[in-house]
């Protein structure tokens, strides 16, 4: 092997050795109400907690009745003293299904996202 080859080859294996810190996407963690759960009528907010602290600006959750029309009483927040966890409060649910879809970007500027249902009864 050339020196240069071997500068390469330590080159590849150092970026790979750092992918996993490359990666830290923001991944939802705690989500409540669940995916696909029941839940009894009157909840007024939905929280997700991620893996990783979140940019607020760019950071969002909107639920949905089964027309699709927004519930949002206002924009998704952080809590207090905890970047990881978003939260959104909406009028306290009827019977029904939701819908619910969030967008995290992580500290990093990595954009991730996602939707899940939930039903009241
Ligand atoms: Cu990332």
């Amino acid at each position: 092997m050339t020196r240069q080859a071997t500068g390469r080859a330590l080159l590849a294996a150092l970026l790979l050795a750092s992918a996993p810190l490359v990666q830290a996407h923001a991944h939802p963690e705690h989500l409540r109400p669940a995916p696909g759960a029941t839940v009894a009528a009157g909840i007024d907010s939905v929280s997700i907690e991620f893996s990783e602290n979140l940019e607020p600006a760019f950071s969002s959750i909107v639920v949905s009745d089964a027309r699709g029309h927004a519930l949002g009483t206002g924009k998704a927040t952080l809590a207090d003293g905890n970047r990881k966890a978003m939260r959104v409060g909406v009028q306290p649910l009827a019977a029904g299904t939701y819908t619910v879809k969030w967008i995290a970007v992580a500290d990093d500027g990595h954009r991730t996202q996602g939707q899940y249902a939930f039903a009241v009864k």
